[in-house]
Formats: structure tokens, sequence, C-alpha cells
């Protein structure tokens, strides 16, 4: 049978993948946020997916001191686009290609607002920028 290599390889790339997928379940957050990019009225944007911030453009995503956050971004437009946190050193690797996505996850530290944003050239000041809001 000659399907059967490509079989056992197909087989083979499934149980990488889930393992990827199990390698990212694993990284626990107590919060998650979830961010779709789009374009909104001409301006590029984050779109809050689920929850509280379902469907806000570039939505305060609000967290506590101590708290363990996840924020990823989905790409929704086809264009490359990260999301950074430059007060807290963290930044997502970029998403490239519609559906792709990627996340960071920090503990909240210090109370305080800082900026998240798209670090691809022009992108923040296209529309790509939000706050976190650290509160006690
Ligand atoms: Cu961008």
């Amino acid at each position: 049978m000659k399907t059967k290599p490509i079989l056992a390889i197909l087989l083979l790339l499934c149980g990488l993948a889930l393992a990827g997928c199990g390698e990212q379940a694993g990284d626990e957050a107590d919060l998650a946020f979830s961010l779709r990019t789009g374009i909104v009225e001409g301006r590029m944007a984050y779109i809050g997916v689920g929850g509280a911030i379902d469907g806000q453009i570039n939505p305060d995503l609000t967290v506590q001191t101590g708290q363990r956050v996840r924020i990823a971004i989905v790409n929704g437009d086809g264009a490359s686009h990260d999301l950074a946190l430059p007060d807290l050193g963290r930044q997502t690797p970029p998403v490239m290609g519609k559906e792709t996505a990627a996340a960071l996850t920090f503990t909240a530290s210090e109370t305080g607002v800082y900026s998240y944003l798209c670090t691809v050239a022009g992108h923040r000041q296209a529309g790509m920028e939000g706050r976190l809001v650290v509160t006690q």
C-alpha cells in the first residue's frame, strides 16, 4: 500500500500539533483575554472576543495585582500584527496570515495603566492601541 507512509506522516504531524496545543493549554492563567485584529471604520483595531469585552474596540483589559493574565490575539484581517506590553517587557510572536493566533502571559504586579499595542510600523498610529488597567 502506497498510502501507508503518507498516513503515518499525517498521524505524526497531528500528534505534534496536539502536543503543541497541550503546551499552550498548560500555560495556566487566572484571567484570559482574547482579541481579534480587524479594520473598523477605516482604522486598525483589536476587537474583544468573548466575556465583558466582546465586540469592544481596543477594550480596556482590567486585571488585579497578583493575577496570572493571558492575552491571546487572533489575526482577523490577514496583515501582520502582534501585541506588546512595552512597560512590562512582554510581546507576542507576530501573527501572519488570517486566523493565526499567538499569546503572551504575565503576572500583574504593579498597579497602573499600561499601553498594549501593535509594534508593526504604523499600526499603533493607525489605531492598534489599548489600555491594560492593573488594580489592587
Ligand atoms: Cu498590527
